[in-house]
């Protein structure tokens, strides 16, 4: 493995994946399936970060934010490591790049933020281990701005039922684009695989008890594919 000195700065894991955010996790796989070192930093609050969401990486003393311009970064930077993971080569898998980051995130923010029958546990895998004064009120301060976050977008304006039925379709797209390949990008993980199992390692690894989970337990071929990515990218997390 080549020595880097990469920082990783993202959420600390919980709920029972590597990471909670998608985006985190994509930039972990990708830093994983390449042959780079790096070490990882927790940061609870992504006010800190330099485009105030995570993740973003330091490398020397270039900080990169935004998980589309690191893996950029990464590629030029270490373009012999990181060629272990193949690029997005067609018009196809871009399209399911922006479907999983832009589209099918939202329904996943949605339902995480906004689910009554699911914020107990969201606050409780969140802001459970924070001091009991904050832990008052900073949950329902972040969980009203992913409100506003989610109206402004859109999202947050559909009906239960619009929900889930825009969730199938992604999903059925999704595991048609797959059809019964190992990965993605075929035998090996690729860069779309890195954008992929970090929104449905949140979805197959992340009980939620709700119509949606019935839906894509369904789908058992993405259902496999989760798993075979999580042992190979994090056998020491899942093992
Ligand atoms: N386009 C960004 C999105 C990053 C992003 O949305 N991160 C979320 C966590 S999944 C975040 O930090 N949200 C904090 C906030 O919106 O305040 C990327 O690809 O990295």
């Amino acid at each position: 493995m080549a020595e880097s000195d990469i920082a990783l700065f993202q959420f600390a894991p919980c709920f029972g994946v590597p990471n909670a955010s998608p985006f985190c996790l994509k930039v972990e796989t990708f830093l994983r399936l390449s042959d780079l070192s790096y070490e990882t930093k927790e940061i609870q609050n992504p006010r800190t970060a330099p485009k105030r969401k995570l993740p973003f990486i330091e490398h020397g003393k270039r900080r990169v934010s935004d998980s589309t311009l690191i893996l950029d970064y990464l590629r030029k930077t270490f373009p012999e490591e990181t060629s272990l993971v193949p690029v997005m080569n067609s018009a196809c898998e871009y399209a399911i790049k922006i479907m999983l980051e832009e589209h099918l995130l939202w329904i996943g923010l949605r339902y995480r933020w906004l689910d009554p029958e699911l914020w107990p546990k969201v606050k409780e895998a969140f802001f459970g281990g924070m001091p009991s004064l904050p832990r008052k009120f900073v949950p329902e301060l972040v969980r009203l701005k992913m409100k506003r976050d989610l109206q402004g977008q859109g999202m947050g304006r559909f009906s239960e039922e619009e929900l889930v039925n825009l969730a199938k379709r992604d999903m059925n797209a999704l595991a048609e684009f797959l059809s019964d390949r190992k990965f993605f990008c075929g035998d090996k993980p690729g860069e779309l695989d890195c954008s992929a199992y970090g929104m449905l390692a949140n979805i197959y690894h992340v009980p939620s008890g709700r119509e949606f989970e019935e839906f894509a337990d369904t789908l058992s071929n993405l259902k496999d594919y989760t798993q075979r990515m999580s042992e190979k990218v994090f056998p020491d997390f899942f093992s």
